[in-house]
């Protein structure tokens, strides 16, 4: 173990840099390197006549245009990812022998690919839906993956019910409508007659399915997991991603919005944080249990349907992700990345949770038919960065040239190698857990319990973030058609909270039900994002000014915005430059025609003394919606006037420059409180 500190380095990135290709300047070539001449014209009998079958350089051009598209995943299609590295804040070897869970002093590469889960590849960026967080490590010990969600629990208990899940909530087989929602009769007759869903749905309809960005959530491993130190002793884990920004969410109304004016919200936010040097962190925690305790708590710690409450088992927080690059090539990188949970390494290993055990089979399998064959890890985004030796040969597209004769165990003929090494030489051994029993299809009687941590999250939660719940549910059962499907889900939810199926079941027009509810009185602070990080960086404002504004003021005010973190995008009656008193010209990013509200957190409304009709009437629009989002605004000069016709001055969030002697600070302030619950709203 090297003691040096190597903290820039990034072997993954290094190893990447050996298949970058620049075409830019270049001749254009064949794929066998033949130069050609023309590249515009097919070869035909005659400048009229049919092509010509000897026309090799229009036969591999479109072969290959016909053979570009690979199948998208079957879940988790639509995705974005970015290159980063990983640092350890304290030694792990208590708990774990793996490598880069030991040494604080080297950085571990990784790649992160975020994603949705139902909609296809072309779908929209803000659904409500979990997110996918799967994270592959390179340490020196080979590939490790951390395949999370966003989203701590899952739909079901046993992975043979994976495929009858997704059947259910992907678009109806018989019209394929709607895309990328699950508010449609097969999803919830699926959730209303498997109750496991219970608690999942309950976070799925929550403010954590539209998140507000992927630097905003965070990651759950879900399963219980085990680290192994040295000495061979077990540790129950659970693995936890925390966002440096705290967790966030846009609002339904902005969610929907999204999806039409700009369906790659997310992606951009990503792109354009890394782009300008806001790296996205996460802090890595663990929650552990003694393998004493398997069997000490409330849940059975192999049902993935349950959390650890954090007041119980307190997250400890024992590293750092930083994301600091880009891909170079979406399909090379983002769309071959493979991931398994089922690639660990030594002092990493499984448990029997089912679901867990099912996905150990999944991942390969049907990678083996999206890339192509059995080969893919030698693709270059998913080759570890240490060498892999083995007898494996052949299949589709192998590339490395295997030297020598052999390629068995055991041998004599290259002195029995590539062979196995001992734990002590950095083999990986299995846990030798013990296990007996008799087959039965079943499920244990441990895993009955479908509704008491769903009540949990339900009575933890703020009255806002509860009448987004009964919001959404009212929506989601408000589209399906089925009246039979409909009363079954409020009867489902009656076991969570009979307040809010009756609530429920009033909005959607169905019998309300008549179960006792929950006696569950329990909470989890933890679990309300209310009780996150708040805080101004990074956030987006828009500020919109018109020709004449007041010139060294508003200069004076972006550059305190910007130096505070915050992305400042400016707004004008035509783009390019705005000219202001004192000879200030600012650039216009946009007109009204490009930004709408939603795409902001807050916004500063200076105006101008030369504005037209149209541009007032949008801007009224404008601060309007920003305001019915509980958004902060800032105005000051000709600004003022909208807060007057709206009626909106001396609100909560609402800071004008006149009242108060320093305006930047106190804007900068109410932008860090991001949304103003207590304004009343009609
Ligand atoms: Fe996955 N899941 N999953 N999943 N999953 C896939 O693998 C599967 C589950 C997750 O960005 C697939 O390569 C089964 C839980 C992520 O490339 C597939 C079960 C969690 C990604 C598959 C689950 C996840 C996937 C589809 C039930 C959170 C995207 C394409 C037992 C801990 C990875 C692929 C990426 C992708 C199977 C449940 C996370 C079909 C059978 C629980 C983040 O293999």
């Amino acid at each position: 173990m090297t003691n040096e500190r190597n903290l820039d380095k990034n072997k993954k990135k290094d190893q990447l840099d050996d298949y970058k290709v620049t075409d830019q300047g270049k001749a254009l070539t064949t794929n066998q390197g033949l130069k050609m001449s023309e590249d515009e014209f097919s070869l035909k009998a005659g400048d009229r006549g049919p092509t010509l079958m000897e026309d090799f350089h229009f036969r591999e051009k479109l072969t290959h245009f016909d053979h570009e598209r690979i199948p998208e995943r079957v879940v988790h299609a639509r995705g974005f990812a970015a290159h980063g590295d990983f640092e350890l804040y304290e030694n792990m070897s208590k708990y774990t022998r793996a490598k880069f869970l030991q040494n604080t002093s080297i950085k571990t590469p990784v790649f992160v690919r975020f994603s949705t889960v139902n909609g296809s590849r072309g779908s929209a960026d803000t659904v409500r839906d979990a997110r996918g967080f799967a994270t592959k490590f390179f340490t020196e010990e080979g590939n490790y993956d951390l395949v999370a969600n966003n989203i701590p629990v899952f739909f079901i208990q046993d992975a043979i019910k994976f495929p009858d899940l997704v059947h259910a909530f992907k678009p109806e087989p018989d019209n394929d409508i709607p895309q990328a929602s699950t508010a449609h009769d097969t999803f919830w007759d699926f959730v209303a007659n498997n109750q496991e869903s219970a608690h999942m749905i309950m976070w799925i309809m929550s403010d954590r399915a539209i998140p507000r960005s992927f630097r905003m959530m965070e990651g759950f491993g879900v399963h219980t997991f085990r680290l192994v130190n040295a000495q061979g002793k077990a540790y129950f884990v659970k693995f936890h991603w925390k966002p440096k920004l705290g967790v966030h969410s846009l609002l339904w109304d902005e969610s929907h919005k999204l999806t039409g004016i700009d369906p790659d919200f997310h992606r951009n936010d990503l792109w354009n944080a890394i782009n300008n040097g806001k790296y996205p962190e996460f802090e890595l925690g663990v929650q552990i249990i003694n393998e004493e305790d398997e069997l000490n708590m409330e849940f059975d710690i192999l049902d993935a349907t349950k959390i650890w409450p954090e007041e119980i088992i307190p997250v400890k927080i024992i590293g750092k992700m930083t994301l600091n690059k880009n891909v170079d090539n979406f399909f090379a990188e983002t769309e071959q990345v493979a991931f398994h949970p089922g690639n660990v390494v030594p002092g990493i290993d499984f448990t029997n949770d089912p679901l867990l055990q099912g996905r150990l089979f999944s991942y390969t399998d049907t990678q083996l038919i999206r890339l192509g064959g059995p080969n893919f890890h030698e693709i270059p985004i998913n080759r570890p960065v240490v060498p892999f030796h083995n007898n494996q040969r052949e299949g589709y597209r192998r590339q490395t040239i295997n030297v020598g004769k052999v390629s068995y165990h055991r041998n004599s003929l290259a002195g029995n190698t590539p062979g196995p090494v001992s734990p002590s030489e950095g083999g990986y051994e299995h846990y030798q857990e013990k296990v007996e029993g008799r087959k039965i299809r079943a499920r244990s009687s441990s895993f009955t319990d479908h509704f008491s941590q769903a009540t949990l999250f339900w009575n933890s939660m703020t009255p806002v973030e509860k009448m987004h719940i009964t919001d959404a549910f009212s929506f989601e059962l408000g589209k399906v058609k089925s009246e039979s499907v409909k009363q079954q889900s409020v009867n489902m939810f009656a076991n969570v909270n009979l307040e809010l199926a009756v609530t429920i079941a009033k909005r959607i027009g169905v019998n309300p039900p008549t179960s006792e509810g929950s006696d569950v009185t329990a909470t989890s602070p933890a679990l309300s994002q209310q009780n996150t990080i708040f805080k101004p960086d990074t956030r987006k404002v828009a500020v919109i000014l018109a020709k004449g504004f007041n010139g060294p003021e508003v200069k004076y005010v972006l550059k305190q915005l910007k130096d505070a973190d915050l992305t400042v995008e400016i707004i004008s009656e035509n783009q390019g430059n705005v000219l202001g008193t004192n000879d200030v010209i600012l650039k216009a990013d946009h007109t009204f025609q490009t930004a709408k509200s939603v795409m902001y957190d807050s916004v500063y409304i200076v105006n101008g003394s030369q504005t037209s009709k149209r541009f007032n009437k949008d801007a009224v629009y404008f601060i309007d919606e920003a305001f019915s989002h509980y958004k902060p605004i800032g105005a000051s000069h000709e600004g003022i006037q909208y807060l007057t016709v709206n009626h909106f001055d001396g609100k909560p969030g609402v800071v004008v420059a006149d009242e108060i002697s320093n305006f930047p600070e106190a804007f900068i302030y109410a932008i860090g409180h991001h949304r103003f619950w207590n304004r009343k709203i009609v």
